[in-house]
């Protein structure tokens, strides 16, 4: 995975507040103002409809946006923010779709 490349702390963003995600949505808004989707660590890996963090967080945080998670096509089992929701709402996605991703890790 791309985001363990900045060391074995390092994975895809998980999100476990309002407040964590309201910060990181005005950071992309102020850095990173024509950023599109962006794929975080929420993912269904087993493909049983259960949602798990890739950095074994354990919060029930689940801002979904409207309808979603909806697992278009059957082919849905990764997680990203949406642009159009200003970053703080979520919708699962096919995980083979290249986009932007948010890496979260200690300094
Ligand atoms: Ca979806």
């Amino acid at each position: 995975m791309k985001c363990q490349s900045f060391g074995s702390s390092s994975h895809l963003a998980s999100f476990l507040s309002s407040k964590e995600s309201e910060i990181v949505a005005g950071n992309i808004l102020d850095e990173y103002p024509t950023m599109k989707d962006a794929w975080i660590g929420l993912h269904d890996a087993k493909k049983t409809r259960r949602w798990r963090w890739t950095d074994s967080s354990t919060t029930n945080f689940r801002p979904w946006n409207r309808g979603e998670p909806n697992n278009q096509g059957g082919e849905e089992f990764c997680v990203y923010l949406s642009a159009s929701a200003g970053f703080q709402k979520w919708n699962d996605g096919d995980c083979r779709t290249e986009m932007s991703y948010i890496c979260k890790f200690s300094l």
